[in-house]
């Protein structure tokens, strides 16, 4: 049989880095090919600048290297979003069609899209947060997302393409930064924490949102992959989910090992973006469909991220 090659968009983000280093080690150095819109200065592996919005450059890519699946992660976030909607609805949208045309004109053969929480909006209920609901976002990332999900299970059930998503909640790990989201915070709080033993928080103290700890978004997202097609029943995208916390909370689990590590206030506009979000998200569908099962708790992740960044 033979093997697939992958293309990663976006590979040098928070999740691409993490993603590219785990599909090497699992497929081999030669199977996955990176790419994003620049760079790194010590790039590794086999890598090709790509503007997701050049088709053309898209598809010479994909004819260069015979790539049959792509992980499409080239985004703007919630923060950037709301700062700069008409490029986001361009990058978020038109970067998706490249890939799903691609995909139903067969030249590649299986899609991944990352969705997020942010498809729900202030009519969601809030706790429990199920996968089929009200979803009125008032976020341009969040509208974006939601008319992604929609494409997705169209062209699959119009083109039979093989697309499959995950709604990412917030997502934290020590490998990389994120960069422009509402959720940062919750990474951003372990930096500081070992640096200075304080941090100022941009959401307010009860915040509660649903989150997830890199490692275990990674078996997600290569789990959903690696499926059978039958056991894949939704086609616009999964809830999925690791742990719930706020600020309160995540400082007080930082506490178990900097006892003196304090946390300040000082909320902005990402405020009311968090504020139209699920507080907990019901996943029974992806535990269902796929088997899906978070390995990290708010403690067991505050040992690896605290102990990481330390090292
Ligand atoms: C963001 O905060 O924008 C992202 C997300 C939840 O999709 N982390």
């Amino acid at each position: 049989m033979k093997k697939e090659k992958i293309l990663i968009i976006g590979s040098n983000g928070q999740i691409g880095l993490e993603l590219a280093a785990t599909l090497r080690q699992r497929y081999g150095q030669d199977q996955v090919v990176c790419s994003d819109i620049r760079a790194l200065e010590n790039q590794e592996g086999l890598f090709e600048q790509l503007d997701v919005l050049d088709k053309d450059r898209f598809y010479e890519i994909v004819k260069k290297h015979e790539i049959s699946q792509v992980y499409l992660l080239a985004a703007l976030l919630s923060a950037t979003a709301e700062k700069n909607p008409k490029f986001a609805w361009d990058l978020n949208m038109n970067g998706l069609f490249n890939i799903l045309d691609a995909a139903k004109e067969g030249i590649i053969k299986q899609v991944y899209w990352p969705s997020s929480i942010a498809v729900f909006g202030p009519s969601t209920p809030r706790v429990s947060t199920p996968q089929y609901t009200v979803m009125e976002p008032n976020t341009i990332y969040g509208i974006s997302k939601l008319a992604g999900e929609r494409f997705c299970e169209y062209y699959h059930q119009k083109y039979g393409v093989d697309v499959r998503s995950i709604r990412y909640p917030g997502l934290i790990g020590w490998k990389s930064a994120p960069g422009g989201g509402t959720t940062d915070y919750a990474v951003h709080i372990y930096h500081e924490a070992i640096k200075n033993k304080t941090y100022n928080s941009f959401l307010s103290a009860g915040t509660t949102l649903p989150m997830m700890y890199m490692d275990d978004a990674i078996r997600a997202t290569i789990s959903l992959m690696e499926a059978a097609p039958e056991s894949i029943k939704i086609r616009s995208s999964y809830n999925v989910t690791g742990m719930s916390f706020n600020p309160e909370e995540i400082a007080a689990s930082i506490r178990k090992h900097i006892p003196d590590f304090t946390l300040g206030y000082a909320p902005d506009f990402r405020q009311a973006i968090a504020d139209s979000w699920p507080q907990s998200i019901d996943d029974t569908e992806a535990r269902e469909h796929w088997g899906w099962k978070p390995a990290f708790d708010l403690d067991a992740m505050t040992a690896v991220m605290l102990n990481n960044i330390k090292a």
